[in-house]
């Protein structure tokens, strides 16, 4: 049995050490320290991480470090990578890594070296992605696949959406791409208004191809496309699957053929280099897919062997802990300054939350401390002329994540330079602020004084890449990945299941022949579901009606 969490020498230590660190300023820490912004660095792996913006004195990351090492972090990095079957409630290996991992490496799960399974799924996926961006698959009738729609939801879609949308500039733009994943017909219905089903290829992405939602839509896409093609052969040239469930694949009338395998070692939410990548590689190619997985793999690499001090992954996950566990921030920003970003934020929610939002322990025990902030963003500079003023003046300490390329995608006149000057601007403003002083001595009136006042002292990382490329994504994602691995280690939790989505997925089960029962159902609910359900009924049949 490991030390409880709050019972190790370095909680213990942080804990009497909190208080002296909460009453420090940055404008003191940079005023003491000349070189922190230069010192507080770290340059790995193509990212520049600047993380001398945040609350900490020395003594806070060498004792940060000792908690890692004392959660036994090293050794758990060693276990995941080995194949140890670390998500203990779902006994199963946690095998992500396996996915980006080079052709000769070799790792073994049950027995089995997996990786020469992962190369052949990549290899035909390559092979098939060749075939329908050049045209050479054909549809039912003879014309090439124009528009390509994946149905999935979860870890089988916000990784696919967020990488088309971020690696959009490197995609074939002859290609239309559309991710449908509500069960809210709307989604589907608008996906395909536009679209020929002669020419449109359906990728049905789920692990378990049990999904609500994942089925219905596809079975609607079946529907939608027979309504044209009639003949149901035309299935075959218009469907390909994603899972791991090839008895069900085969059962929905899509050949095995066309069927792109994974494995139960892959979360969900860590399938993007998966097959479940099938779309990222049909819109940007194999071969800026395989650079997407060398992106990944030198981040996973990077974590594997760098010392904890000098660790991305690892310091970006402490110094998330340290304002989560000992300030008792709720939440963390992430403000990508890069459009083609725009869903990154999203996709971020599901790993981060899904992953670190627990409350017991692999011991079983509740926890006595946080866990899992709360993530959410925007594209800068848009959230700058919304939500920013709540992290600049507002009584919440929000830390944020700044992401900045150098290298624009698209050199548009002064562009770059005006972004650029806004994110190293807005984490000044908010390390600095601005002091009733200064305000005063810029002849402000005395009653605005106080409005316009920034107290500063609000933390930021600013992680600053060349360009967007599909291996500077990867590196980006698993950066985020191993920082709640990092996390989850030390809260002591399994950051790979994810229990918590059950209830409400049983408890729709039962609702739904409530709904659609054609005469008044018998109902057990408490007082509130059951009138709604009722006036759902009767309004849904009245308005039939009209
Ligand atoms: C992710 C979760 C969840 C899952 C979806 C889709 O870690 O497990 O988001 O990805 O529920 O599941 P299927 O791929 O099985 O349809």
């Amino acid at each position: 049995m490991t030390t409880p969490l709050t019972k190790r020498a370095a909680w213990q230590s942080l804990q009497t050490h909190f208080p002296q660190v909460r009453e420090l300023t940055l404008r003191q820490l940079f005023a003491d320290d000349a070189q922190r912004g230069a010192r507080l660095t770290l340059d790995a792996v193509g990212i520049y991480y600047d993380y001398s913006k945040h609350r900490v004195t020395d003594e806070t990351l060498k004792l940060l470090v000792q908690l890692a090492e004392e959660s036994g972090l090293a050794d758990r990095i060693a276990a995941m990578f080995r194949g140890d079957k670390i998500n203990s409630t779902e006994k199963r290996a946690v095998l992500h890594v396996a996915l980006r991992a080079p052709r000769g490496a070799s790792i073994v799960v049950d027995g089995q070296n997996v990786i020469p399974a992962v190369h052949a799924v990549l290899d035909r996926m390559a092979d098939f992605a060749k075939r329908v961006r050049s045209g050479q698959w054909r549809g039912h009738t003879g014309r090439p696949i124009r528009n390509i729609v994946n149905i999935g939801i979860g870890g089988s879609d916000l990784g696919p959406v967020m990488a088309y949308e971020a690696l959009r500039s490197y995609s074939q733009r002859e290609l239309t791409f559309r991710f449908v994943s509500n069960v809210d017909g709307t989604d589907f219905a608008e996906a395909v208004i536009d679209l020929d089903p002669a020419e449109t290829l359906f990728i049905v992405a789920s692990k378990t191809f049990t999904t609500l939602e994942t089925m219905t839509n596809a079975e609607t896409a079946r529907t939608w496309l027979l309504a044209k093609l009639t003949d149901p052969a035309a299935v075959a040239r218009h469907f390909v699957a994603v899972s791991t469930n090839t008895n069900l694949v085969q059962k929905f009338g899509i050949d095995p053929a066309n069927m792109f395998e994974f494995w139960d070692w892959v979360g969900g939410r860590y399938s993007m280099t998966s097959a479940i990548g099938l779309s990222t590689m049909l819109a940007i190619g194999p071969d800026h897919y395989r650079e997407m997985l060398d992106g990944f793999h030198q981040m996973d690499e990077h974590f594997r062997t760098a010392p904890l001090n000098r660790n991305l992954p690892v310091l970006m996950a402490l110094l998330g802990l340290w304002y989560t566990s000992f300030f008792k921030a709720e939440t963390l920003a992430v403000l990508p300054y890069e459009q083609y970003l725009k869903r990154f934020p999203a996709y971020l929610q599901q790993l981060t939350m899904e992953s670190n939002g627990k409350t017991v322990t692999l011991e079983g025990t509740e926890v006595d401390y946080q866990t899992g902030a709360v993530y959410w963003g925007e594209p800068g500079t848009n959230g700058q002329h919304s939500f920013y003023q709540l992290i600049h003046q507002g009584t919440k300490l929000i830390p944020c994540d700044f992401i900045a390329f150098v290298q624009p995608l698209h050199d548009l006149g002064r562009h770059h330079d005006l972004l650029l000057a806004n994110v190293f601007a807005q984490a000044e403003a908010l390390a600095f602020g601005k002091t009733s002083q200064e305000v005063a001595s810029e002849g402000v009136p005395a009653e605005l004084v106080r409005h316009k006042t920034f107290t500063g002292n609000r933390p930021s990382s600013v992680l600053l890449l060349d360009k967007l490329t599909p291996a500077t994504l990867g590196k980006l994602i698993a950066l985020y990945e191993h920082a709640v691995f990092t996390q989850g280690i030390i809260w002591g939790i399994d950051s790979f299941d994810q229990w918590g989505v059950e209830l409400g997925k049983k408890l729709a089960e039962r609702i739904i022949p409530e709904l659609e029962a054609k005469t008044e159902p018998t109902l057990g609910h408490d007082s509130s579901t059951n009138t709604l359900i009722r006036r759902y009924r009767q309004l849904k049949h009245s308005s039939a009606g009209k």
